[in-house]
Formats: structure tokens, C-alpha cells, sequence
């Protein structure tokens, strides 16, 4: 089912009018309402009247997140902030966080969007909606629950963690979607087996699985062991939250909902727009939010953006899998790695868990990285012959995948912290060193 056809399916000729519309609409409310944007544009000679067509995009001023930091809180707000109806914030480990306010028309917008993203799923009102997402600040979990609500689904607002009584939960309701990052599905599939339960054999048809980086191995593997169909899906705090863009069933790719965020894709080092298909970094900009739009927001997600219609009939951009940000990317010895590259190799390798580390120290002057990996249970007990030559092989494929030659050390099952929420992948103790 496809929640908002008139929107998803839209003639591309007939959206991007609507687009110049409303990002016409958006920069004016700018220039008016929010005096730091007001400075930008006229710093770039550029005003509301000047925008014709989408190309004109590129002449609109970037927003980067230290924007946001500088202008904290409400300094990017387009409306008065007591006309906000709620707020989120994004988890940052360090300083001041990045806010997000909603007016009560953003609510509504984001609810369409993310029951158009559970819709992409399979979903229906008919579904039992568990939601494993954080509530709180963190926009998984409001964000999931409103979108369920908005398509009518029954919504389990269990939040993130207790996963025994997620089990207990999932079997007594027969929760038919599962809304949780990748990491934690993983979790549950853990706990699960210690516990005796088979997810395959439950209700359990599909996940909608996102906020982190996670592989086409990492999706076999929840698919393969919950028996569901297991559904990428973006967002992040500054443009709303989860319901920017979502995967069909067709999986080509994640449909963002560009009659709200428009999607760009530039060069990371010069700014400048790439041409389709490439892969860069992503940049948004909003045309109907009101309490706060940005215009061409820097995600720092990498990835890349695909035009034409898919066959579930919606004619959204698609974006490719996001596989890591430009400030995650490790360097070492002067070659590019993205953590989630690893993962594609290690889910690719039998008897290895997809529940790993990176551990990063500095020797010398030199960058090392060592890959912690679990083994699967049955082969750490194994001869001691056999685990090192799967540590040999685990070496040699990530070798021959990105060319550099990493430490492997194969740990116990269980031994690497579980996941609640977003996993922490990279442990980089370079700092100390
Ligand atoms: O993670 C929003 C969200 C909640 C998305 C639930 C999907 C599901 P933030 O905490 O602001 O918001 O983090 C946003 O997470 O810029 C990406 O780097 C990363 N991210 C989000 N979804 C994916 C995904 C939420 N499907 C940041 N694949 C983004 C890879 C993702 N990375």
C-alpha cells in the first residue's frame, strides 16, 4: 500500500513545481523570520524572487551542524518558539546538542512521512507495531509512533532495551513490525536463541531498521534469523528525524520524500553538485517544515542518489545505503575505510558473528586497527588449528577487499557489548596513546 500516492507517485515534472513553490514559500519565510539566514542570502546576492527552478538550489548558502551549535537553541527557528509544539535533540556525546523544534503542522508532516515509511515496509492499519526506538529526545522514538498511529497501526511503545520482555511482548501481541536499529535487532535475536524462542515461527513480518550504518550482511543475517523482511530507513534530528527516506519492497534504494527535504548530492571537498549516481556527500533542503527549515543542510552521509521510477510506482529519488559519514571514516595507513565496509566483509564470512569492534591506537606514528570479532558459539570451542585459520581468513579478505592488512581477534560469544540503541562500532583510543 502507498500511504500518500498523489505525493509518492507524483509526475517528477509536476513535484519539482511544486518544489520551486515551496522552496520559493520557505526562503521568503527566511529572509522575513530568521535573521541569520536573512545575512547568508543577501551575502550570496540571492532573494525569494530569484528562485525559478531547482537549479537555482545551487545558489542558496550551505548549512553546516556547527551552524546549528552557533545559533543555540532557538536561533534558526522560523517561528516564535512558543509556537513549537515539541522538541528533539540528537545525540551528541560531547558539548551542547543539536536541536529540533516541531510546530504543530511539522508533527503532522513528519506523522504522514513516517507512516509513508512503514507503509514502504508492508505496513498496514492492520499491524501490531512493536517500537524499540528510544523515546525521548532522540527522534526514533516519537517519531516511529506518531507515523504508526497516523496509519492506524496498534503501537507498542515499548522503547529501546528490556529485550526479554520485548520477546515476552512480541509473542503475547503478536507484534507484526519491529521498529529498532539494526544493532539491537540483532540483540533480540541473540537473546531470543539463549531464551528458547524462535522469531521465525512468531507473527513477525517485517523490520524497519535505520539510524546507524549497518550491511547487506547484517540484513541477511536478521532476515535469514527472524524470518522478516528487513527494511533500510533515514532520517536524521535537523531535517525531522526518521521519515526522510525509506525502502520498498523492491529495495533498490530508500525513497526520500523530496516534496518535503530535497536531496543533493556534492562533492565533500569543493561543494559542487555531483553528477547522478555518484557517490558524495548528501545535503538536504526543507520546503515545508515551518518552525525550523534549513536550506542545503551537510549530513555527512555518504552516499548516492538515483532518479526514475521504481517498480512499486513511486517516482522518489532513491538513495543508496548510507555507508558511513565523512566524519567517520577511518584513515589508516593513508587508506579510506568506512567501519561499515568491515561488516560487509565479516557477514560475509561463516562462523563469524556480525557483532564486532574496531580498535584504533596510534603506534608511533603509525594508525593500527584491530578488528574484535565474536565467533559463533560452536566454533569457539573448536581446535585451536581452526580458529586461527579463521583469523588468517578474516585478514586476508579485508586485505583483498580495501587493501590494507588489519589485527584480527577473534572473542568469545557475547563477550562484545550489546546494543540498545545506535552500536558503538569504533573504539579509538589514538587520543591516549
Ligand atoms: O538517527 C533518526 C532516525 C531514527 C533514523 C530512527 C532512522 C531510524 P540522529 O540521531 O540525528 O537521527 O542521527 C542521524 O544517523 O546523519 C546518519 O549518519 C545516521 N543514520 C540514520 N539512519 C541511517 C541509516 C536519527 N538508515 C544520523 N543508515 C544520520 C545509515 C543512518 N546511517
Amino acid at each position: 500500500m502507498i500511504f500518500q500516492p498523489y505525493y509518492e507517485c507524483m509526475d517528477p515534472e509536476q513535484r519539482a513545481e511544486l518544489q520551486v513553490r515551496r522552496l520559493r514559500e520557505t526562503v521568503a519565510r527566511m529572509e522575513a523570520n530568521v535573521p541569520w539566514y536573512a545575512e547568508k542570502l543577501k551575502e550570496k546576492g540571492i532573494t525569494a524572487a530569484d528562485i525559478v527552478s531547482l537549479d537555482d538550489l545551487r545558489h542558496l548558502p550551505f548549512t553546516i551542524k556547527q551552524d546549528l551549535r552557533d545559533n543555540y537553541p532557538f536561533g534558526l527557528f522560523a517561528v516564535p518558539p512558543h509556537e513549537c509544539v515539541r522538541i528533539h535533540a540528537s545525540s551528541g556525546t560531547t558539548g551542547k546538542p543539536v536541536i529540533g523544534g516541531y510546530t504543530r503542522e511539522d508533527i503532522a508532516i513528519w506523522s504522514d512521512t513516517m507512516a509513508r515509511t512503514i507503509c514502504c515496509g508492508g505496513g498496514t492499519s492492520e499491524d501490531v507495531l512493536q517500537n524499540a526506538y528510544g523515546y525521548g529526545l532522540f527522534t526514533g522514538g516519537l517519531g516511529a509512533h506518531y507515523g504508526g498511529e497516523r496509519l492506524g497501526c496498534m503501537v507498542v511503545p515499548i522503547s529501546g532495551g528490556n529485550t526479554e520482555r520485548q520477546l515476552m511482548l512480541m509473542q503475547d501481541l503478536g507484534s507484526t513490525i519491529l521498529c529498532a536499529t539494526p544493532s539491537y535487532a540483532l540483540t533480540m535475536v541473540d537473546e531470543a536463541a539463549d531464551l528458547g524462542i524462535d522469531i521465525r515461527e512468531l507473527p513477525l513480518k517485517a523490520g524497519l531498521f535505520g539510524a546507524e550504518p549497518w550491511s547487506e550482511g547484517a540484513r541477511e543475517a536478521v532476515e535469514e534469523r527472524m524470518g522478516i523482511s528487513a527494511h533500510d530507513i533515514y532520517g536524521l534530528t535537523e531535517i525531522i528525524g526518521p521519515g526522510v527516506s525509506a525502502e520498498c519492497e523492491v529495495k533498490g534504494g530508500m525513497h526520500v520524500f523530496d516534496d518535503h527535504f530535497i536531496p543533493e548530492i556534492i562533492d565533500p571537498e569543493t561543494g559542487e553538485p555531483m553528477p547522478e549516481g555518484e557517490r558524495g556527500e548528501l545535503v538536504f533542503t526543507c520546503v515545508t517544515k515551518r518552525a525550523m527549515p534549513l536550506l542545503r543542510f551537510r549530513t555527512r552521509d555518504i552516499t548516492a542518489l538515483h532518479h526514475g521510477q521504481c517498480a512499486c510506482g513511486r517516482t522518489h529519488p532513491r538513495m543508496d545505503r548510507v555507508t558511513g559519514r565523512t566524519d567517520d571514516m577511518l584513515i589508516i595507513r593513508g587508506v579510506n575505510v568506512f567501519p561499515s565496509q568491515i561488516e560487509d566483509v565479516l557477514t560475509g564470512i561463516e562462523g563469524v558473528e556480525p557483532h564486532y569492534q574496531l580498535v584504533l591506537t596510534r603506534e608511533g606514528r603509525l594508525d593500527n586497527l584491530e578488528i574484535q570479532v565474536e565467533v559463533s558459539p560452536g566454533i569457539f570451542s573448536d581446535e585451536v588449528r581452526h580458529l586461527e585459520e579463521l583469523t588468517e581468513k578474516i585478514g586476508d579478505r579485508v586485505a583483498s577487499a580495501l587493501a590494507i592488512r588489519v589485527d584480527v581477534k577473534l572473542v568469545e560469544p557475547k563477550s562484545i557489548e550489546r546494543s540498545v540503541g545506535k552500536a558503538k562500532r569504533v573504539i579509538d583510543m589514538r587520543e591516549e596513546a
